[in-house]
């Protein structure tokens, strides 16, 4: 019935974003369709991620080689997958996971499979003539995510005496996503200018936002209304604020203890990060908060979570990790009211949108994000069409890696026409 069965599986070594190597997996299917997915890559990461596969090998790029992984696409999974109908997505994906055989993909290397799953999920949409996102999400499929644009960064994405990882400028007032995409892009230039004119540092971090020398977590936020209101926009009604503390990176004990950089930081418990993020709500737009506690402090999270859930999305990165023991977990506990979902945390297409149901089925949210080390790959804009979230997370106005999914969202939406949905919750 279906001419699009996996006739090849090919991987090659490429760089990302960060200028490590990450993969790309070619594939063609039986009738001719040829195409390729390229993994991205985290700095933050949660310790339970799956695992990517490294070679070790300290005399090519200080042990971050993936010829291992590659070998395990080319000489392991091409010769069991081969045969496979492309578009049985989640069979294909269940045969990688029993090959593997382990909790967290460490034998074949969690890059390995995921280049191959997404490289399928391309493959099949192409051969069917569907784009990704409809093939993905079903010809409902017409949400355009709200950009979250990454216009400050700290933590480990840059250099800088800023703790809390990411602010995000969020375009809750805009008609579509092209306009608010403008909204934070004018935001990111203007801030820029401010910047410059303070005489601080306009180099960006790894996700293309700004990297200054701040003198506080909260004169960072004070910035940013400050640029939101130059370029003619009202923080709150047009131009929300979200924040990723990834605090896991600044906490001592991965659990309730912090030390925060800043003058004036120092140490702090939960119940002091707690404090300060209320006090920060009451006095910002804050529509967001992800990893606003350590990936282990799950009762800093579930405290965090009781006084604040029912103002903003609460949203679990590290603690949760795209996996459904996690998350699971975590409804049970009332731990968050949101999760991250990132494709390479799990290392399936199949498991990510599982993931996703289950935060559906939840009454949870779930924002879809790219990883701080990416490639020019646009799999990402598709999916959070297809799992229509409502809100990703994919860098700033700078860098083409960012970029490119930002501008492949713009095409998505042009070519749904005024049939694209654009909307805030
Ligand atoms: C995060 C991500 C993406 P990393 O913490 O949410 O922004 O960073 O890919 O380094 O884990
Ligand atoms: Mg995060």
């Amino acid at each position: 019935m279906f001419n699009n069965k996996i006739a090849g599986l090919k991987a090659m070594e490429i760089l990302d974003s960060r200028g490590n190597p990450t993969i790309k997996v070619f594939i063609e299917l039986s009738n001719g369709t040829m195409a390729n997915a390229s993994v991205p890559s985290g700095a933050s990461t949660g310790e339970n991620e799956a695992i990517e596969l490294r070679d070790g090998d300290k005399n090519r790029y200080g042990g971050k080689g993936v010829l291992k992984a590659i070998d395990n696409v080319n000489k392991v999974l091409s010769r069991v997958l081969e045969g496979m109908p492309a578009h049985q997505q989640s069979i294909i994906d269940r045969k990688m996971i029993e090959l593997d055989g382990t909790d967290n993909k460490s034998k074949l290397g969690a890059n390995a499979i995921l280049g191959v799953s997404m490289a399928v999920a391309r493959a099949a949409s192409m051969s069917a003539n569907i784009p990704l996102y409809q093939y993905l999400g079903g010809v409902g499929a017409r949400r355009i995510p709200v950009p979250c644009m990454n216009i400050l960064n700290g933590g480990e994405h840059a250099d800088n005496s800023v703790d809390i990882q990411e602010f995000m400028a969020v375009p809750v007032g805009a008609p579509t996503f092209r306009e608010g995409l403008r909204y934070v892009a004018e935001t990111f230039h203007v801030l820029k200018g401010i910047l410059k004119s303070r005489g601080l540092s306009t180099g960006v971090g790894d996700e293309g936002g700004f990297a200054p020398n701040l003198d506080s977590n909260e004169d960072v936020i004070e910035t940013i209304i400050q640029a939101i209101e130059k370029a003619g926009y009202k923080p709150g009604k047009d131009i929300a604020i979200a924040v990723d503390s990834a605090a896991s990176s600044f906490s001592s004990d991965n659990k309730s203890h912090y030390e925060l950089k800043w003058s004036g930081g120092g140490k702090i418990d939960s119940n002091g990060l707690i404090d300060m993020s209320e006090k920060w709500l009451s006095k910002y737009p804050i529509v967001l908060w992800e990893d606003p506690l350590a990936e282990n402090d799950w009762e800093g999270f579930k405290n965090f979570t009781a006084r604040l859930g029912d103002k903003i999305e609460v949203v679990g990165d590290d603690i949760f990790v795209t996996n459904t023991k996690y998350i699971a977990r975590g409804i049970e506990e009332c731990t968050a009211n949101s999760s991250l979902i990132k494709l390479n945390q799990i290392g399936t297409v199949s498991e990510t949108i599982e993931a996703v149901r289950m935060c559906r089925d939840a009454g949870w949210r779930y924002f879809i994000s790219h990883r701080s080390g990416e490639t020019t790959d646009t799999f990402l804009a598709d999916f959070a069409v297809a799992m229509d979230g409502g809100h990703l997370k994919t860098g700033s106005a700078s860098r083409s890696e960012r970029l490119a999914k930002y501008n492949r969202l713009l095409e998505i939406e042009q070519e749904l026409g005024n049939t694209a949905l654009y909307y805030w919750k």
